[in-house]
Order: structure tokens, then sequence, then C-alpha cells
């Protein structure tokens, strides 16, 4: 997977792409992130890349030609045939399935603003589509490029090293994960449930399979909506459902 990123500020993004699982991925040469600086693509003296918005009103707004420029030229032929995304608060959101939906590609280009936005000729004739990471707002799309740059990467083959990790990762099945325990056994007086420690592997994934269900129940029933549940965890959340309607009764 390779991924080309615009933006006023790549020595920022740098440290992160370069760190841990998403600097192994890149040495082992399973993604490539290539940053290119908008700056290097402007033609006045003064390398300008906003400028005042038509009609007043104050803030700035990036200039198109220095977008179009560094695009242009760095995907090539590649135009037209790859996803160009504008990071925008006025894009679609951003979620698991948008990240596999990416996944599919083997080129992608990230636009980053910056200011209060850019010119709608880069939204119009330039991005292929607009996506925001969520409903608030940044003071650029660098921090929305790095989380959709490490959503999808995390979903490359050989990426995590273990397969398993995705598959039963919160959001793959729709539920939010059981709770993880690691040594010790006793810490500060707060045990380890006794199952973890029971060495029944039926018995952990059935507790493990109720903690994901419970939690999910209390924290994002939103989810379960487009859970995939089979009958066993239909029974279960009835009963949790059941439990907790007796509680407040009482
Ligand atoms: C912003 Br400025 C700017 C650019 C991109 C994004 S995505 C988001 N949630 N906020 C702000």
């Amino acid at each position: 997977m390779n991924f080309d990123v615009f933006t006023l500020l790549p020595d920022v993004m740098q440290a992160y792409l370069h760190a841990s699982i998403l600097g192994k991925a890149q040495e082992a040469g399973l993604i490539h992130v290539k940053l290119h600086n908008i700056r290097d693509f402007t033609t006045d003296r003064h390398r300008t890349t906003d400028d005042e918005p038509y009609g007043g009103g104050g803030g700035m707004v990036m200039k198109p030609e220095p977008l179009f420029a560094a695009v242009e030229s760095a995907l090539g032929d590649d135009m037209g045939k790859m996803p160009v995304v504008l990071l925008t608060p006025q894009g679609r959101l951003f979620d698991q399935g948008v990240a596999r939906e990416l996944a599919q590609h083997t080129r992608l280009a990230l636009i980053c603003g910056r200011y209060e936005g850019v010119d709608e000729r880069v939204r119009c004739h330039l991005a292929t589509d607009e996506i925001s990471i969520g409903d608030y707002v940044l003071t650029g799309g660098e921090l929305a490029a790095l989380i959709i740059v490490d959503a999808v990467a995390r979903l490359i083959t050989g990426v995590l090293g273990d397969t398993q990790a995705v598959k039963k990762d919160s959001h793959a099945s729709g539920l939010l994960e059981h709770p993880h325990y690691t040594r010790p056994a006793s810490f500060r007086g707060w045990e380890v449930p006794e199952v973890l420690l029971s060495g029944d592997h039926a018995r952990i994934a059935a507790w493990r399979r109720e903690q994901s269900l419970q939690r999910t129940l209390h924290r994002r029933p939103d989810l379960l909506e487009h859970a995939e549940l089979d009958e066993a965890d239909r029974n279960i959340l009835d009963q949790l459902l059941k439990e907790e309607r007796n509680h407040s009764s009482r």
C-alpha cells in the first residue's frame, strides 16, 4: 500500500510514521508513505500557500495552484485511477468500514488542509473523496491523515505480524473488546478473574464473548445493530437485558 500525503507540515508527521509498527511496516516494504511539502510547489518569491477569501469575512484559504501542482506532479499517470482524499470536517465520517474500503486500493493520496479551508476548486476538481475523522474541528488535516494511514496500514497483510489480531479486534466483529489482563495475578489487591487462570479454553472464550457483549450493550448499544451475532450471543444479550430490568425495578 502506497500513501502520498500532501501537507505544509511534513516534519510533524515524520516521527509518528517511522515509529513502532508503521516504521517497521515501511522498513519491510509492506507500506510506503511519501510526504509531499505543498510549499515546494509554490512559484512566488514568498512561497505563498494561502490567501484572503473572496467576499471577505476574514480567515485564510489555501490557494489552489500549489495543491494542484503537488498532487499532479506526484501522482502522474495514476491520477484518475486512485482515490484523492481531502481531509475536511465536511467529509463523510471515517470508520472501520471506510478503512477496509480504502485498504482495497494499492495507492492513496491524502490532502491535509490548514487555515479555514481549501479553495473550493480543490474539493470539486482535484479531490475524489472527502473524509472527516469525527465531529470536531482540528487546526489542520495532518492528524486526520495520520489516523487514516494508521487504521488502513494495520489492515494490510503482514503489518501486524499476527493476522488473528485483526479479526478479533474491537470493531472488526462489530463488538467492543473483552477486558485484557497480564501478570501479576494480584495487583494492589485487584485480582485477575479466576476463569482466565483456569486453563479451560472453552470457558475462557465464553467469558470473553459475554464480556464483549456486556460492554457493547452498556457503552455502545448502537454497535449491536450491525454486529455479527449468533443465537448464543442473542440469548446472552436477552439475559443481560432481563437482569438489567430486574435491577432497575428494585
Ligand atoms: C479538520 Br483545517 C482542518 C483540516 C482537516 C480537518 S478533519 C477535521 N475533523 N478537522 C480541520
